[in-house]
C-alpha cells in the first residue's frame, strides 16, 4: 500500500516588522523573515522553549543523556550546516568493510538505513525528513539557523519514502523493527495513508511492547482519524497541528484518537540540499522555491501535522534525556498531563489533552494521570425508559469521584448534575445513563464528565448531542 507525507503549502498573510537581534541561533529570536506576523520559530516558543528568561537554555540544560530518535521518513541531509554530527546516531558496532559486523542483518549500517534502495545511505532527496529531524535536533547555540527541541537527541534516519513522497508499508514496518532493535527510544512517523497493514500494526505493537514511544501525525485531510492510517492506533501518540494563535489548524485531522496538539503551521526548519518538497503536494499553484528561507536558502518553512509530530517527539526525547530511567508509559503520561488545555475545556477531539508543553512536561509527575473522555452518547432503552447512555473514561491515579452533567447549547452557562457522585473510576466503558426527559428542548446539548482527584483538582471532558 502507498503512503505519503503530511505536508501542504499555505499562502503568507500580512507583514509585521520586528527588530533584529544578534544571537546564537538567529532564527530563534527573529520574526517576519518571510513577512509573516509572528516569530520565525514561533512553534518552539509556544511549547515553552522561548527566548524570554532563557527558558530554552534552562530547560535544555536538564537534558544530560543522549536519546536515540528514529525519524522514519525521506532520509536526512546530514551535512546540513545547522545539523551537528553529534546529533547523528552512529552504529558503534559497525565498520565500513562490506561485512555486517554487528549481525543485525544490515551491512555497514553506520548511521541508519535506506529501505527504499536497500543500502546504507539514507540521504534525503525530498527534504521532508530533514525538515522533520531539524525540528527535533537542529544544532543549538552554534551561531547558525534555528534551534532544535532536544540538543541531546541522536537522529537515526531511516529512509522509507522516495523523492516523490511515496513509500510502502513493508519498508515502514522493517524500519520500525530496525529502530527498536538498534536502540531508538522514540520513533517519529510523519506519514499518512488510509489504513494500516497487519505488518505495520505488528511493528508498532512490537515497538510499544519494547518501551518505545511512537509519535504519529494525525494527517492533513481535515477528517476523522478513524479513517486514517497510524493515527487511529491506540498505542501511539497522535498529534494534531495548531497555528500561532494556539487554535487547531484547519487541515488537521480530528477525532477520538487525538492525544496532543503541537505547532504545525508555517514551521521553519532545515532545508535539505536541492530539495523543495511543497511542490509535491501542491503542483501547479506553487512557485518553485517559494518556501525557501534565508540568504543561503538552507532553511524552509512548511505546514502540516508532519511538523507538529516532531515537536512532541522532541519533547518526549527531552524527557528521556533528562531522566533516562523513565518508561515509555511514564513519558506519555507526562506529555499528556502537562499539556496546555486549548479549544474546549479538557480533552477534546481537535487537540486531545492540549498543546505540548516542554517546561511543564519536564516538571510533571511521572506516575500521575487523570483521564476524562466522552467517547460515545448512544440512545438506549433501559427498564422501559429511553436514556442516553454515556460511554467514556473517568479515571485517575488520585481518583476521588466523578459526576455526569448536562447543559443546553454548545457552551452551557448552567450545568445540571445527573445522578450522584460516582466513587469508582471507569477505565473505559459506560459512565452512566441520562434519562431522555432531561433533554427537554430541541437543539444542541453538551454532556460532560468531571473527574475529581485527591489534591490535583479536576479534569473534564465534553461531548455533544442534537435533540430533534
Ligand atoms: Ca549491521
Ligand atoms: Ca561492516
Ligand atoms: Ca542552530
Ligand atoms: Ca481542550
Amino acid at each position: 500500500m502507498k503512503r505519503w507525507i503530511n505536508c501542504l503549502s499555505l499562502p503568507l498573510c500580512c507583514v509585521l516588522m520586528m527588530p533584529a537581534h544578534p544571537a546564537d541561533d538567529p532564527y530563534f529570536i527573529s520574526a517576519s523573515s518571510w513577512e509573516q506576523p509572528f516569530a520565525d520559530q514561533w512553534g518552539l516558543h509556544r511549547i515553552g522553549l522561548a527566548p524570554e528568561k532563557n527558558s530554552l537554555q534552562k530547560l535544555q540544560s536538564r537534558a544530560k543523556h543522549n536519546t536515540v530518535v528514529a525519524v522514519i521518513d525521506t532520509g536526512l541531509d546530514y551535512f546540513h550546516p545547522d545539523f551537528a554530527k553529534d546529533n547523528l546516531w552512529q552504529n558503534s558496532d559497525e565498520v565500513a568493510n562490506g561485512v555486517d559486523d554487528d549481525g543485525n542483518g544490515f551491512v555497514d549500517d553506520l548511521i541508519g538505513w535506506n529501505f527504499v534502495e536497500s543500502h546504507n545511505n539514507p540521504w534525503d532527496r525530498s527534504g521532508h525528513g530533514t525538515h522533520t529531524a531539524g525540528i527535533v535536533a537542529a544544532a543549538v547555540g552554534n551561531g547558525e539557523g534555528i534551534a532544535g527541541v532536544n540538543p541531546r537527541a541522536l537522529i537515526m534516519p531511516l529512509k522509507v519514502i522516495n523523492f516523490l513522497g511515496r513509500g510502502n508499508s513493508s519498508h515502514i514496518a522493517e524500519a520500525i523493527f530496525y529502530a527498536v532493535n538498534n536502540g531508538a527510544r522514540v520513533i517519529n512517523l510523519s506519514l499518512g495513508g488510509e489504513y494500516t497493514t497487519r505488518i505495520e500494526e505488528a511493528a508498532i505493537n512490537y515497538a510499544v511492547s519494547r518501551g518505545v514511544v511512537v509519535v504519529v501525525a494525525s494527517g492533513n485531510t481535515a477528517e476523522d482519524t478513524s479513517n486514517y492510517g497510524y493515527a487511529k492506533l491506540p498505542s501511539v501518540i497522535t498529534v494534531a497541528a495548531t497555528d500561532a494563535q494556539d487554535r487547531r489548524a484547519k487541515f488537521s485531522n480530528y477525532g477520538q484518537d487525538i492525544n496532543l496538539a503541537a505547532p504545525g503551521m508555517e514551521i521553519l526548519s532545515l532545508r535539505a540540499r536541492r530539495t523543495d518538497f511543497t511542490g509535491i503536494s501542491t503542483p501547479g499553484e506553487y512557485p518553485p522555491g517559494g518556501d525557501f528561507v534565508g540568504e543561503t536558502n538552507r532553511y524552509y518553512r512548511a505546514s502540516g501535522t508532519s511538523f507538529a509530530a516532531p515537536f512532541v517527539t522532541g519533547v518526549a526525547s527531552l524527557l528521556f534525556s533528562a531522566y533516562p530511567e523513565l518508561t515509555a508509559e511514564q513519558v506519555t503520561r507526562m506529555l499528556l498531563m502537562s499539556a496546555r488545555d486549548i479549544e474546549t475545556p479538557g480533552w477534546d477531539q481537535l487537540s486531545g489533552y492540549g498543546l505540548v508543553d516542554a517546561a511543564a512536561a519536564l516538571d510533571a509527575d511521572p506516575d500521575y494521570y487523570t483521564y476524562a473522555r466522552i467517547s460515545a452518547i448512544t440512545p438506549a432503552n433501559k427498564e422501559g425508559a429511553l436514556v442516553a447512555e454515556i460511554s467514556g473514561v473517568a479515571d485517575s491515579s488520585r481518583f476521588k469521584s466523578y459526576t455526569l452533567q448536562v447543559g443546553y447549547g454548545a457552551e452551557p452557562e448552567k450545568w445540571q448534575t445527573i445522578g450522584r457522585k460516582q466513587r469508582e473510576g471507569v477505565a473505559q466503558g459506560v459512565l452512566g445513563d441520562i434519562p431522555a426527559t432531561v433533554f427537554n428542548r430541541k437543539g444542541e446539548w453538551t454532556v460532560r464528565v468531571v473527574v475529581e482527584t485527591r489534591g490535583r483538582g479536576s479534569m473534564e471532558a465534553r461531548g455533544t448531542l442534537d435533540i430533534e
